[in-house]
């Protein structure tokens, strides 16, 4: 049995990825870990670690403590908050990587997970359905973070045979811990606002289009990549993952049918510029041939279940 570690199990992927890993895999077999607390179920269904990602003496005692083998290394800055802090994004984004390599390296640790984004491309990059080997010339912070970091995984498999696998997540939309900092994130706030006010100011064009996926896709293709054979994983780099491409203006109408007051306006600011350097769709052949990868939920079914779960969510606190 593996024993596993997610390093930022508060954030908006590691929160639901910890609860599925425990669920598939017994609670104590799964530590969750970030710098600050984690939702109640992430803090008491298991082990939970509170530690700082850039604490090179605390991750490996923390990993060495728990006889850890897998590691899911999810904290990061995303694309919005790292053109704020252009610095603090790089040295978080790459110098936790690294640490993580070097620990697979000396064979303390055996297997480990990164994500990578649809942000590594560029505006020079193919538009729509983009393929998994092609222009890349990443015009953000994030972006130059995560192609980086995509060429150090491949180098560290090719020269030390690092057991690393990696998807690029497309914009992810999910109920259960907001998301924050991203260029996506409309595409949750959106659900709060039709919810509790009608309406949603956004801050990205009404036809910028985009790559999303619904959590539960993301969570199952992430575990499903960790648990297939070594021998399908053909790809060292990060695989292109694909699953549902819309406007602002298209979710909107889609919500409209279930909440026919509702309105949006449209205000870009500074992440417009970000989106518009991101391709539209992007194509994933190579996940869908390697290791079996197919998305189930389209823009109707994940925009149903936003609406029903994000409505629960808010009833017991007050909002409704
Ligand atoms: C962001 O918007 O920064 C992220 C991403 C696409 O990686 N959601």
């Amino acid at each position: 049995m593996n024993k596993i570690i997610v390093i930022g199990a508060s954030g908006q992927i590691g929160s639901e990825l910890t609860m599925e890993l425990r669920s598939r895999f017994g609670n104590d077999n799964v530590v969750a870990s970030d710098i600050k607390n984690a939702a109640e179920d992430v803090m008491t269904s298991g082990p939970f670690e509170t530690f700082d990602v850039m604490d090179e003496a605390r991750v490996p005692e923390v990993i060495k403590s728990h006889n850890i083998d897998t590691v899911y290394l999810l904290a990061a800055m995303l694309s919005g908050n790292a053109e704020k802090f252009p610095k603090k994004a790089w040295d978080l984004n790459m110098k936790s990587l690294l640490s993580l390599l070097d620990m697979a390296k000396e064979g303390i640790i055996k297997k480990l997970f990164w994500p990578s984004s649809i942000a590594v491309f560029g505006p020079t990059t193919p538009k729509r359905n983009t393929p998994q080997l092609t222009v890349m010339e990443p015009s953000t912070v994030y972006g130059i973070s995560k192609q980086a970091g995509e060429r150090w995984c491949e180098y560290y498999y090719a020269k030390h045979k690092v057991d690393v696998r990696s998807v690029r997540y497309p914009g992810l939309i999910s109920y259960k811990t907001e998301a924050g900092g991203g260029t996506t994130d409309y595409a949750v706030e959106i659900f709060y606002e039709a919810i509790k006010n009608s309406k949603y100011e956004c801050f990205l064009k009404e036809e910028t289009a985009l790559p999303m996926m619904f959590m539960p896709d993301a969570i199952r293709g992430t575990i499903d990549l960790m648990e297939t054979d070594p021998s399908h994983v053909k790809i060292r780099s990060s695989y292109n993952l694909s699953g549902i491409s819309f406007t602002p203006k298209e979710l909107a109408a889609e919500i409209k049918k279930h909440i026919p007051e509702f309105t949006i306006t449209y205000k870009p600011d500074f992440r417009q510029q970000i989106a518009e350097s991101w391709p539209g769709s992007i194509e994933d052949t190579e996940a869908r041939k390697d290791w079996g990868w197919k998305h189930e939920f389209g823009l109707a079914e994940m925009t149903r279940v936003m609406l029903e779960e994000v409505k629960k969510k808010l009833v017991p606190v007050g909002v409704l």
